[in-house]
């Protein structure tokens, strides 16, 4: 069974992105990416550090930190080298490739030089996977790009067609895409990584349109690897706490899938 770790572990360590999140996941036992949605860097920072012993990877919204700057990017990386996690820019770049190109390399944030993974929309068409892949080949912080299969949002037009085709453009592009952000693990190709963000133990909804469920849904009935978890576990009364919770339902349900 090619889902099995043994067999799957150099199918995905044939990339150089899930190589680091894999290590990251069972060196430290979790399969939870925590999504850090504040708006300054010293809650940022105060937040990753007291959760991220328990993440393979901390996601952030970079377009909405009122002060990023420099600063932040050194504090962030330096905490991603002690406490072993992978940084991810949720930029769900979409746009033509020369365009994309510069939103990875210029502007305030200039996404490529201290982000690991990017999140890419695929209704561009495979010419957005060529762009991002030729700032991967760089040699920057980017490793590699999650292809955003479907949305966890309420009424997502990311229907099983559209799914099925971000699939056939990813196959064409192994060495960008990494994995995929989606509700159903879309494909059988235990090479990737399905990472699933519309996950919260005690609420379904945020009443602007997000659908959460279960760890449990997301993982066993779902099939998908990493869990994407934000204001369950950011918004809760003891970040850590939580964090550790979500990471050690989450790997005893991956383990045992
Ligand atoms: N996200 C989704 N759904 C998607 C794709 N991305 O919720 O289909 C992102 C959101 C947010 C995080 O932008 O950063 O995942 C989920 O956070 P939450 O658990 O607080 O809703």
């Amino acid at each position: 069974n090619s889902w099995n770790l043994e067999s799957r572990k150099s199918l995905l360590e044939a990339n150089s992105l899930n190589l680091m999140v894999l290590n990251a996941m069972l060196k430290k036992q979790t399969n939870l990416c925590v999504a850090v949605d504040e708006t300054s860097k010293e809650k940022i920072l105060q937040t990753v550090q007291s959760i991220g012993g328990y993440v393979c990877a901390i996601k952030l919204h970079a377009d909405i930190i009122d002060d990023f700057d420099q600063s932040f990017v050194e504090e962030l990386t330096t905490l991603s080298k002690q406490l072993n996690f992978v940084i991810f820019a949720d930029r769900k770049l979409a746009d033509t490739g020369n365009t994309v190109e510069l939103q990875l390399t210029h502007g305030n944030l200039r996404i490529a030089d201290w982000a690991n993974v990017v999140t890419v929309h695929s209704v561009p068409g495979p010419s957005i996977l060529q762009s991002v892949g030729n700032i991967i080949k760089q040699n920057k912080a980017l490793k590699g790009a999650l292809l955003i299969a479907s949305l966890s949002s309420k009424g997502a037009l990311t229907d099983v067609e559209y799914s099925k085709k971000s699939l056939e453009m990813a196959k064409d592009a192994k060495e960008v895409v990494s994995g995929f952000i989606c509700q159903k693990r879309p494909s059988e190709n235990p090479a990737f990584f399905y990472w699933t963000p519309g996950v919260n133990e005690s609420k379904s909804t945020d009443g602007l349109g997000q659908q959460w469920r279960s760890v449990e849904d997301a993982i066993k009935r779902d099939g998908n690897d990493i869990i994407i978890v934000g204001r369950a576990i950011t918004q809760s009364s003891n970040p850590a706490e939580t964090a550790r919770d979500y990471a050690t339902r989450a790997f005893e349900l991956w383990k045992s899938r």
